[in-house]
């Protein structure tokens, strides 16, 4: 199927991550998979300062810190706990939007927060899936994420907002509004590129990070 042409690519041995729409017979489109940093840096037009993001181990949580305002929620090592923190803070901090960005690595490793929240469904829970089938971070190395059908899988969790797509230029805007506007219990699961700005290590210590979100929540 044509949404899933992404994935097979990398999985074939290609090394190239971007496929083929037809637009017509005779001409022949190819779409380019955004990378992470480039959906993040969308993020901005979404969210506000009451928000909590909570970012993923690694690259991601360093572009969240970089390119998003601060503080934020950044799991320095945490592989996998994502999902559970977000979970967590969302059902105690009610009034705010609560947004974990995780990788396709971390969400494997929790895979069964997302039964837990979907149990839980709180409504002001978004979780966003960058899904470039490797542990970018850590140098490459492949994941196991080509084994989930992510539409059958999100279509099994109840959530009022679920979607699995390939994050392009043409359809990222149409994605996050939806994505944001819709009020609930949401997942948006996009495959990604790899790839990374050259960005600073988070200065903060983890006592640190949690000093000043208890601060902003406080
Ligand atoms: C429990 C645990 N295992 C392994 C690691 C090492 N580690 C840090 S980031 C990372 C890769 C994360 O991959 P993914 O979530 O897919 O994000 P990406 O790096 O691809 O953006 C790994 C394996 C860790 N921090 N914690």
């Amino acid at each position: 199927m044509a949404k899933n042409n992404a994935r097979s690519d990398r999985y074939n041995g290609k090394t190239s991550v971007t496929r083929r729409t037809f637009s017509s017979k005779r001409s022949v489109k190819p779409m380019k998979l955004m990378k992470g940093y480039e959906v993040i840096e969308k993020l901005k037009d979404y969210i506000d300062e009451n928000d909590i993001i909570v970012g993923s181990t690694g690259n991601i949580s360093r572009e969240v810190f970089h390119i998003l305002d601060q503080p934020q929620v950044y799991l320095r090592g945490s592989l996998g706990l994502q999902m559970s923190v977000g979970l967590g803070i969302a059902l105690e901090e009610k009034k705010r939007k609560i947004i974990v960005i995780l990788g396709d690595g971390s969400f494997l490793m929790g895979m069964s927060s997302i039964v837990t929240s979907s149990y839980y469904k709180p409504s002001n829970l978004k979780i966003l899936i960058l899904d470039n089938a490797e542990y970018y971070t850590t140098g490459g190395q492949k994941t196991v994420s080509s084994a989930i059908n992510f539409t059958k899988l999100l279509k099994s969790v109840e959530a009022s907002f679920k979607r699995s797509k390939n994050a392009s230029e043409e359809s990222i805007n149409q994605d996050l509004s939806d994505f944001f506007n819709l009020q609930g219990f949401s997942i948006l699961h996009l495959n990604i590129e790899s790839g990374k700005k050259p960005l600073a290590n988070i200065p903060w210590h983890p006592e640190e990070i949690t000093k000043r979100m208890q601060k902003k929540i406080s």
